[in-house]
């Protein structure tokens, strides 16, 4: 790594990211059946119908995984609380659900790590799927009361909370490009997901705040834009693009408007009355959660409906998912959201991480590619400091080799390999390098 941690403030937090249904064993516990469960076993959907049942056994394993945060000298960890789990049909508490999740944050509490949780990380449990999911309002009260449930149990020992991870892919990933459960392309439930997923951050909030708590956020994601060509057309595609993926949430999270650009085409389909919500949408938040991967190229596909869009691959090395590698868009993010959205608020690199086909080979696993990553986006974040961003920490995703969703258990993005048949864990290369240069 080209960094080490003196190079950053005192109080930089580095740690890494899982997610409940990646990697917990869904099947254990008494967690209800999740979207993702029947989106699994519908064919075409998820490679080799995998699913989240046994995932890494996070269920009976998480002291040893707390262990390798611990022993690569992390300093937090961030984990999700399943909805299904905690709660099996959405509305009923599980007490099996809550102990899980109690023991856990007392086990990183033991071990010193900072507990930075996240309330949805896509557990959304069948029942409420059966009645529309994001698409149906009522979701969001349903959501509100998860908080509630989960909040009174372990609110008082987490260090931050965010209430959602990564609204784009719950809306528009997941209701118009397909791609994720419940597996939707249609542009109706795609608008009122979009904006649903916002008012649920917005009701957790509230919930969170009655209860006074005074670490609360969100975790976005962001891809980088850019035009393909010099031409208008290509401009404006990436416009459309930034606009949907980039600006929707933050911007009603923090000024209560929507781009126009995305209007464009979602206003005839949002549901009645949606510039009411925006108030609860736009309270204030205490941190920003960034998620990070790669870059797009865009241009206009004048034969495809609103908005027209097509990625013309570049010319960058690419990952396992055929993702670019362009640690300068970390960059750009921070500044930009410091600069145009945020000012001063603490921002955390929440996610930031690469898939390769590791292996192990007498047992160890060579991953350079991913060290290399790690380090130029590290030195990237490092950059917006000097340049003004209030970058406070750096999860890498993902602690485990976990449940890539629609590409089930192939893409390796952990720093700890997982064998799926065994369980067993074997910090990779890179991990080892991470240890070296967060050492104090
Ligand atoms: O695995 C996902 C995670 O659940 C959300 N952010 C992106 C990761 C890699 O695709």
């Amino acid at each position: 790594m080209d960094f080490k941690r003196t190079d950053f403030p005192e109080n930089f937090v580095f740690g890494a990211a899982t997610a409940a249904y990646q990697i917990e064993g869904h099947s254990f516990g008494g967690a209800g059946s999740t979207h993702w469960d029947t989106f699994a076993a519908t064919p075409g959907n998820v490679v080799r119908t995998e699913d989240g049942a046994i995932a890494c056994d996070h269920y009976h394993r998480y002291g040893e995984d707390l262990d390798l945060l611990v022993d690569a000298g992390m300093d937090a960890y961030r984990f999700s609380t399943s909805w299904a789990r905690v709660m099996p049909d959405g509305k009923t508490a599980n007490p099996d659900g809550l102990d899980f999740y109690d023991r856990l944050v007392d086990a990183m509490l033991e071990r010193g790590l900072k507990p930075f949780q996240t309330l949805y990380h896509w557990e959304l449990p069948s029942a409420l799927a059966d009645i529309g999911g994001w698409t149906n309002r009522d979701t969001t009260k349903y959501f509100g009361d998860f908080t509630d449930v989960i909040t009174d149990r372990i609110g008082d020992r987490v260090h931050a909370i965010a209430t959602i991870n990564e609204p784009w892919c719950v809306a528009y990933l997941s209701h118009f490009l397909g791609h994720h459960a419940p597996g939707l392309r249609d542009i109706r439930a795609a608008a009122r997901a979009m904006h649903h997923i916002n008012l649920a951050h917005g009701e957790a909030m509230t919930r969170l705040r009655a209860k006074g708590h005074k670490n609360a956020g969100i975790v976005l994601n962001f891809d980088y834009c850019e035009p393909a060509d010099d031409s208008a057309d290509a401009k404006a595609a990436s416009a459309r693009q930034d606009a949907i993926f980039n600006r929707w949430f933050i911007e009603a999270i923090t000024k209560g408007t929507y781009p126009a650009e995305a209007l464009e085409g979602f206003a005839p389909h949002m549901p009645t009355g949606w510039e009411d919500d925006m108030a609860q949408i736009s309270q204030p938040i205490d941190w920003l959660g960034v998620n990070y991967y790669t870059r797009h190229r865009l241009t206009a596909d004048a034969n495809a409906a609103w908005p027209g869009l097509r990625d013309i691959p570049g010319d960058l090395p690419v990952t396992q998912m055929d993702w670019e590698i362009f640690p300068k868009g970390l960059h750009a993010f921070l500044t930009r959201l410091s600069n145009d959205y945020v000012g001063n608020m603490p921002l955390f690199v929440t996610e930031n991480g690469m898939a390769w086909a590791d292996k192990v080979e007498n047992g160890a696993v060579h991953d350079p590619e991913r060290t290399q990553f790690v380090s130029d986006h590290i030195m990237a974040a490092k950059q917006a400091i000097a340049d003004g961003a209030n970058v406070q920490g750096f999860f890498y995703w993902s602690l485990l080799d976990n449940y890539e969703w629609a590409f089930g258990y192939e893409k390796r993005f952990g720093m700890v390999h997982v064998d799926f048949d065994t369980l067993v864990r074997t910090p990779k290369a890179s991990y080892h390098a991470l240890k070296a240069a967060i050492a104090r």
